[in-house]
């Protein structure tokens, strides 16, 4: 292993990679691929819901019931507010109380709330490589399903509350077609059981947990359920095929960026806007942007 592949074990140094993933994903991704690891490492829980079930609270629950046990924990919080207003990235930050000594919470800004951004899942692979137990995702379920926790996660856990609104819309929303485990959060509440029983018969026998994260109410029966689909997954190969299938979303989504990054640069050099005018143009376009692909990936001019 190398110097920077070593590093990562460092919070300080792990954190100082984290914002390189963060601002020019391709540059971490390409100077740290040597660091991701061969076989599964970390346990990858994917956590999403609609707005303000209490995700993050949940989270801040998980990680101190897991580090007690002796687990080293990371948690991602995927958050679709804009970095330049700040809100919620510091909202999610601040939301995590009390983190025990051996665990890492990190903000990744989102600007597509149904994706997984790249800068994330560089993350995700260089806390993986730092070596934790547990990595925690949180993806923000807003409006339409967030698919793209199920291409990441080795399980994912959907958190509901009492008073949703309407609650057809949970499942018109898909939400429960996705979770292996389902929470309704925030059981201090007397309307629980009521969304308890109306949640129950659409979990087709996945167990649904009554939880109150704020108070800590019943996290070991959601932590015995999340223990027992993970096991069942690495007994099923199930981890090996998840990794592979979050490596292949990361390769697209860095080779995406990458010809995006092309295409703009190649359309804001002189003239490149006036080409798209004439279709005859385009082939000469391609041929541009193939020339500037090219370099990038050798490392030429
Ligand atoms: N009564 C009660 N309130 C809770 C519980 N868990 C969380 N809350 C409250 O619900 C609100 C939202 O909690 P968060 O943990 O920020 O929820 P979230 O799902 O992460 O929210 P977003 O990331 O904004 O979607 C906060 O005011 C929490 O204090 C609970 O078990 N009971
Ligand atoms: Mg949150």
């Amino acid at each position: 292993m190398d110097s920077a592949c070593a590093e990562l074990a460092n919070r300080a140094a792990l954190s100082k990679m984290l914002s390189v993933a963060e601002a020019r994903p391709l540059e971490a991704l390409l100077k740290l691929s040597e660091c991701l690891v061969r076989e599964p490492r970390s346990a990858v829980v994917g956590i999403t819901g609609p707005q303000g079930t209490g995700k993050s609270t949940l989270i801040s629950r998980l990680v101190g019931e897991l580090s007690s046990e002796g687990r080293t924990v990371a948690a991602l919080l995927v958050d679709p507010s804009s970095p330049l207003t700040g809100g919620a990235v510091l909202g999610n930050r601040l939301r995590i109380r009390d983190l025990p000594d051996g665990a890492f919470v990190r903000s990744v800004w989102a600007e597509d709330e149904r994706a997984v951004p790249l800068r994330a899942l560089i993350s995700l692979e260089l806390l993986e490589a730092a070596g934790y137990d547990y990595v925690i995702v949180e993806t923000p379920g807003a409006g339409q399903v967030n698919t793209s926790v199920l291409r990441i996660s080795d399980l994912v856990v959907v958190v509901l509350m009492p008073l949703l609104g309407d609650e057809v819309q949970v499942i018109k929303a898909g939400l429960m077609e996705i979770g292996d485990v389902y929470v309704v959060n925030k059981a201090d509440l007397p309307e629980a059981d009521l969304m308890y029983s109306y949640v129950k018969p659409f979990a087709r026998g996945r167990p649904v947990v009554k939880v109150s994260a704020l108070y800590g109410e019943n996290m070991e029966e959601l932590l015995s359920a999340v223990r027992s689909v993970l096991e069942r997954r690495s007994l099923e190969g199930a981890r090996e095929r998840k990794r592979i299938e979050r490596r292949r979303y990361l390769l697209e989504e860095a080779l995406l960026e990458l010809l995006h990054s092309a295409i703009r640069e190649e359309l804001g050099r002189v003239g490149g806007e006036e080409l798209l005018k004439r279709p005859e143009a385009f082939a000469e376009l391609v041929r541009g942007l193939k020339a500037r692909l090219a370099n990038r990936i050798t490392g030429g001019p």
